[in-house]
């Protein structure tokens, strides 16, 4: 686990990262509180953090309001090691929203037993993360995690005035799959079609479980041109990379996908694009199943 230092004196950041490396964390290093919330953007921005609080520029109680300030809900375990010491700065630190307080100069083995504690937490809260989050079944986004980022893109594409393309696609004769091979087969074959869509679209396109057999995926900077190709690309490898149950049992399956490419006049909402797309999908199995259309 990634732990961020912030300490404006390279000694005490060079003692800490040998201990933090001794107890199997990877260290982030920063000297003052803005290259600390520099660090705090990153995608895989450090969750435990050990925050100094006389620094040059931001004090650390103040690094502390301001990371407890942010609003997308990320939360960050804050440990202050300060040359402060007694209540009144137990409890500035606390009130600013550290977790946690220990006095320099520190005893390496509480502050190892301080770190293990808060390394729980951070994981404590990655499981809940990922609950909330992810479908349990396939470990794409479930539907509450697909809608949130459906939002910010249509919100970043307007931004942007970049274009945003999405695709709803639903498995053909699923409850064939389900009668014919068994329940279990069937949540085979439904994370075989994740493994496809995983392995066929790019790193920041998004992959949602809406509902049983039905799928959402988000393309970032696509139109709809491009979004026929990845359509494409995906019903073909779903229909020609059947499900391989075991040696002698393959299940063959197909996909119906719709398109739409977001348009800032027409679509009114995030509803009427995704309408949009559905009403695309309905088409498609209203013509014979297996196939685009947009
Ligand atoms: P269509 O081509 O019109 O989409 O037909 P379909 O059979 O795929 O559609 P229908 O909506 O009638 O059936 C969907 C089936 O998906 C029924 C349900 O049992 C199955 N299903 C939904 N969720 C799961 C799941 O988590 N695991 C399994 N094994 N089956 C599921
Ligand atoms: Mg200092
Ligand atoms: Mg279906
Ligand atoms: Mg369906």
């Amino acid at each position: 686990m990634d732990v961020l230092i912030v300490d404006d004196d390279a000694v005490t950041r060079l003692a800490l990262s040998a201990a933090l490396e001794e107890w199997s964390f990877v260290p982030i290093l920063a000297e003052n509180g803005d290259q600390a919330l520099k660090k705090l953007e990153a995608d895989n921005a450090p969750h435990l953090l050990v925050i100094d609080w006389s620094m040059p520029g931001m004090s650390g109680p103040e690094l502390c309001k301001t990371i407890r300030k942010r609003e997308d809900g990320q939360f960050f375990y804050i440990l202050m090691l300060t040359g402060k010491e007694g209540n009144e700065a137990i409890i500035e630190a606390m009130e600013a929203g550290a977790d946690d307080f220990l006095s320099k100069p520190f005893d390496h083995r509480v502050l190892k037993v301080r770190i293990a504690a808060g390394s729980r937490i951070v994981r404590l809260e990655q499981t809940l993360n990922q609950l909330a989050s992810r479908d349990a079944l396939t470990q794409c986004w479930n539907r509450r995690m697909i809608d949130e980022l459906f939002t910010n893109s249509i919100a970043e594409s307007t931004r942007k005035r970049s274009a945003f393309s999405i695709m709803v696609l639903d498995i053909d004769h699923f409850k064939a799959v389900n009668d014919t091979y068994g329940h279990a087969a069937g949540d085979v074959a439904l994370k075989h079609v994740v493994n496809i869509l995983n392995t066929n679209l790019r790193e920041y396109d998004q992959v949602g479980r809406y509902g049983g057999e039905e799928f959402v995926i988000l393309l970032p900077s696509t139109d709809v041109n491009e979004a026929w190709g990845v359509a494409e690309r995906v019903r073909s490898a779903i229909q020609f990379q059947p499900t391989v149950l075991n040696d002698d049992t393959k299940v063959d399956m197909t996909v119906s996908i719709g398109i739409a490419q977001f348009n800032r006049s027409r679509d009114i909402n995030q509803n009427a694009f995704f309408e949009r797309a559905d009403k695309a999908l309905y088409t498609a199995k209203q013509s014979g199943r297996n196939r685009i259309i947009c």
